[in-house]
């Protein structure tokens, strides 16, 4: 029977669009997995997207849909992603699947009732308008870090894990197992940094947003994501606390867990404690990779420098891409992505290396012998050689995959078909084939050349499997297990070769970064456009009357006015709406003295999010018309109540 072998990815958030580096992660993991079906592994592969949580609920409130309708969209876009990249996942799980919803649920109240999570409270800073938590670290000069404004200290009911109970049994385990977490550097920084200070209990509620899975027995509260994000990786399995499924019994513990070097915390300590908490087997293994940078930056969308996936495959073909990914990131150093490098590894390695020496091999085939592969030849030095480095080669791969070094394995087999190249520099077959009693070397040189590609073509099937494909037709091989390199002479003399074609054609450097530069600034103008149209408000097209709804607008008193310091358009307002008085700051000082406004009653937009105008808080919008340099305020035809709401 095969050896099973359970190997997931982290869930990704479905706030945004994946780029790049999350994209990585998938290929990577897609890699080890095909390695390991390769090697005769019963594999599950599981990978899929993390959907709760507040920025999700708030992106969906800003983009006016549901947060259900939300994270569908991103969720396909991930997926198709994933799909793009020719990723072998077995299972695509989503947290906001019944399935797991429910699963999730049981697990809480599980906890609950043994004990291991209890009701307390969060203290913490509270900025209202964004409706957030943050720790008093987190701050920035003392104020919200996303918005600036002033914050509260507040306390809000919340369930906490007794994360410290389990301390010491979580570190044991980790001494008696030392290859729990890789790479070993990270390994030390968990201990260092929050194993040997203790462990505070941690927060896994919250009520103060709602998008999230309900915690049963206590209304308004949510599961806090990382018990929600954490558990996929057994409900996936069909894992309840009440029962478990033949899957879970099957594949339960994973082998391993390959996440980014950002959320190791998370799974080297707080997963850990919740499997012994649930009384069930800890994962076999968790891998931290490093992180893809652009340059010396971090990807984001927000610094303009995230790459796509999908871009990429465009200009460059999926396999292309997965090369750059696997061939480029170190095992435990970040990595580096830029068009320039990306075009020079493909010239360089695909094109020139790779690609040259499959399709002379196979064109000399044609040439020499109508396609038909001839016998192998008495053995000569390089013969030697050649065949003796790619048995080498096969069993360093091995071992590099085993590692989940990708990078070095693939710089093996590059080494490989570099060795090849020289094989055919050495042999010169031109110069056998002009000589009628060299023919029987040359049909053994070029059996070699066959030979050795078939061997580069195997070991390429879990980095790059379509261009494994068609090396292994061009070369009509039909021998692709992983065992059959243990011995050179796989490829069946008699047998007939396919056509040639190119793998990768060269790309012309100069040409394709204008191209790309001037796509990126076309995108660049489009985005421009399209801030500057939604900041125009309403184009020709026509808006529904619940597009009209979501203004909330109502007749304001103008109860107080005075100028803003230093600033000498605006008049910053007290404004009394019914039983509310708000601060409004207006750019019509020009028009208006304090003096003249005060009584005024005005319209007032006023559910505009709250803004700090010259460092003052202005909780609404006056809405005013002007014509050249007139400007004045909106105000209702009879007189009306402060408060009385406009429809
Ligand atoms: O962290 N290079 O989701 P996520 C390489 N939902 N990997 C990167 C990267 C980069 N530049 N940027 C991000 C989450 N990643 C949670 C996980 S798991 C139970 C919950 C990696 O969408 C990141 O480290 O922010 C993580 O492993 C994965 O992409 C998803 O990130």
């Amino acid at each position: 029977m095969k050896e099973k072998y359970y190997i997931t990815t982290a869930i990704a958030y479905t706030s945004r669009k994946p780029h790049i580096g999350n994209t990585y992660e998938v290929v990577l993991t897609d890699a080890i997995a095909r390695y390991k079906r390769q090697r005769n592994y019963d594999v599950f592969f599981l990978t899929g997207t993390d959907e709760h949580g507040q920025k999700i609920g708030e992106a969906a409130k800003e983009s006016g849909i549901t947060p259900q309708q939300y994270v569908d969209g991103v969720a396909g876009e991930i997926k198709n992603i994933w799909n793009l990249m020719n990723t072998s996942y077995d299972h695509f799980i989503r947290t906001t699947d019944e399935y797991h919803v429910k699963a999730v649920q049981q697990i809480f109240n599980t906890l609950y009732e043994q004990g291991d999570i209890y009701k307390g409270e969060y203290e913490g800073w509270y900025c209202v308008p964004c409706e957030a938590f943050f720790t008093q670290t987190q701050l920035v000069d003392g104020c919200c870090p996303d918005c600036g404004r002033e914050v509260k200290k507040t306390k809000e009911e919340a369930y906490f894990f007794k994360m410290s109970k389990y301390q010491d049994r979580l570190m044991k385990h980790i001494e008696e197992h030392p290859d729990f977490i890789q790479p070993e550097s990270r390994k030390r920084e968990m201990i260092n940094n929050f194993l040997k200070p203790g462990l505070q209990d941690l927060c896994v509620s919250r009520t103060s947003f709602d998008w999230g899975i309900p915690v049963t027995f206590d209304n308004g509260h949510v599961i806090y994501v990382w018990i929600d994000a954490l558990s996929n990786y057994i409900t996936a399995l069909g894992y309840t606390p009440e029962g478990e499924s033949d899957l879970y019994k099957k594949y339960w513990p994973a082998d391993v867990h390959v996440i980014g070097k950002d959320i190791l915390r998370f799974h080297t300590i707080y997963w850990p404690i919740m499997l012994m908490a649930l009384g069930e087997p800890l994962p076999k293994q968790i891998f931290g990779h490093p992180w893809l940078l652009a340059g010396a930056d971090k990807i984001s969308k927000s610094r303009g420098n995230a790459i796509y996936a999908d871009d990429l495959v465009k200009l460059f073909g999926v396999d292309a891409v997965r090369y750059y990914l696997l061939s480029e990131m170190p095992y435990a150093q970040d990595g580096t992505i830029s068009y320039e490098n990306i075009i020079n590894r493909y010239n360089t390695d695909l094109a020139n290396i790779l690609g040259n020496l499959v399709n002379r091999t196979v064109a000399m085939q044609q040439k020499y012998f109508n396609g038909i592969i001839a016998n192998p030849c008495d053995e000569e030095e390089c013969d030697v050689d050649l065949k003796a480095f790619a048995l080498q080669a096969a069993v360093v791969c091995g071992e590099k995959m085993d590692a989940f070094k990708t990078a070095e394995a693939l710089s093996e087999i590059m080494n490989l078909a570099r060795r090849s190249n020289k094989y055919i520099d050495e042999t010169t077959p031109w110069t056998l084939a002009k000589d009628e009693s060299k023919k029987e070397r040359l049909g053994g040189v070029l059996y070699n050349l066959i030979e050795s590609i078939r061997f580069i073509a195997v070991l390429l099937m879990p980095h790059m499997p379509e261009t494994a494909e068609n090396i292994f037709e061009q070369i009509g091989a039909t021998e692709r297990s992983w065992e059959s390199l243990s011995v050179f002479g796989h490829t069946v003399s008699g047998t007939s070769v396919g056509q040639a074609t190119a793998l990768f054609a060269r790309l012309d450097e100069k040409k394709m970064l204008e191209e790309i530069e001037n796509s990126i600034k076309k995108e660049q103008e489009q985005a421009k456009n399209a801030t500057k149209e939604s900041e125009k408000g309403a184009t020709a097209e026509n808006i529904s009357i619940e597009d009209f709804a979501k203004l909330q607008m109502k007749i304001g008193l103008v109860l107080e006015s005075n100028r803003v310091e230093g600033a000498d358009k605006l008049l910053v307002s007290k404004i009394k709406i019914g039983d509310e008085v708000r601060q409004i700051v207006s750019g019509i000082a020009k028009h208006y003295t304090p003096e003249d406004f005060v009584g005024k009653k005005v319209v007032v937009l006023t559910n505009l999010k709250p803004v700090k105008l010259r460092g003052v808080l202005s909780e609404g919008m006056i809405l005013a018309a002007s014509d050249g340099d007139k400007l004045g305020v909106l105000t209702t035809d009879i007189d009306l109540p402060d408060g009385t709401t406009i429809r």
